[in-house]
């Protein structure tokens, strides 16, 4: 007989850049799997985390942070942000409590006011300012925004009561995947995130955002995993800084990877790297079709 208590739906997960959407995704699965940092714009895809539970799966959609776009590149990461709050049964709209809000707060809001779905408003970072007087900024939501919470996804306050907020929200129903999946995104795609974060986390401007990584060989062995990418940069001077003297920089990417992915795959990792300079990348619809916009 099946389970007629069961809950199963889709969150997306939107606000404008740095506001710490990753990190609550990676929180509440427990896991590792969208990749963040300190700065802006570290996350490009719809990255599909579910979370499975005893008597619920949420499958929340951890998306781009919401800009103006500028190049081709972030004209497609606008269209996964407006695709990502279609057919979902609640948005999480989640800004930074020490900046809000922001215009950029205010153009997500406008954009959501064409959604359907349940709203509610998460104020990240609370940690930074727990003094704050939450009702000001309560009072510039919309009114359709049903409920707020204040919480902090790096210690993790108030993360649980926002979670019971959240499974209210979810309508009964059977699970959409398998109970035992924590994405549907293939592990070469993860191998490919976690180099691009390595890649934010070592370098400073705009390297980070002129990369590109494309996983060319993935091998699984019985004892070990082997992964073989390019990293694609705009110029021949980022090259030059990427790979670092006598190979450092590049050294020094490949054994985060490497940590990182035999931490997620519970095998030993080996990562092979090469830079490639691909002129305008960003702009190319070839090129953005190579990398999977
Ligand atoms: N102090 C503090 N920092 C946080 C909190 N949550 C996230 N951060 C930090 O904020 C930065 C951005 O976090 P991300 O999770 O990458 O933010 P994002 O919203 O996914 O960013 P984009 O993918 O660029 O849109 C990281 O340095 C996080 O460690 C928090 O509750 N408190
Ligand atoms: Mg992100």
């Amino acid at each position: 007989m099946t389970d007629t208590s069961f809950r199963s739906g889709w969150v997306a997960i939107i606000g404008k850049p740095n506001t710490g959407k990753s990190t609550f995704l990676n929180r509440i699965l427990g896991e590792k799997l969208s990749i963040t940092s300190a700065k802006p714009q570290t996350t490009r895809y719809a990255i599909k985390g579910i979370l499975n539970r005893e008597d619920a799966q949420i499958i929340f959609i951890d998306t781009p942070g919401f800009l103006k776009p500028r190049y081709e590149m972030q004209s497609r990461m606008l269209d996964i942000v407006h695709d990502s709050f279609k057919d979902v049964d609640l948005v999480l709209f989640i800004t930074d409590v020490t900046d809000f809000p922001t215009d950029y707060d205010n153009e997500v809001l406008h954009m959501l006011a064409k959604s359907s779905a349940h709203q509610i408003a998460v104020f990240n970072k609370i940690d930074l300012n727990p003094d704050l007087d939450r009702e000001v900024l309560i009072g510039q939501l919309p009114s359709r925004i049903e409920e707020s919470h204040f919480v902090s996804c790096t210690t993790g306050e108030n993360v649980d009561e926002l979670m019971q907020s959240i499974l209210r929200y979810i309508p009964l129903h059977e699970p959409y995947y398998e109970q035992d999946q924590l994405s549907d995104l293939p592990v070469r795609f993860f191998a490919s995130e976690v180099i691009r974060e390595a890649i934010f986390h070592h370098y400073q401007q705009e390297i980070p955002y002129s990369a590109a990584v494309i996983i060319e060989r993935f091998h699984e062995y019985p004892d070990q995993v082997v992964i073989e990418a390019q990293i694609w940069l705009d110029r021949p001077s980022q090259k030059v800084i990427v790979i670092g003297k006598k190979g450092e920089g590049l050294r020094r990417i490949r054994e985060y990877a490497q940590v990182q992915l035999s931490e997620f795959l519970g095998l030993p990792v080996r990562v092979q790297l090469w830079v490639k300079v691909v002129p305008n990348w960003r702009k190319k619809k070839s090129n953005l079709r190579e990398i999977g916009f």
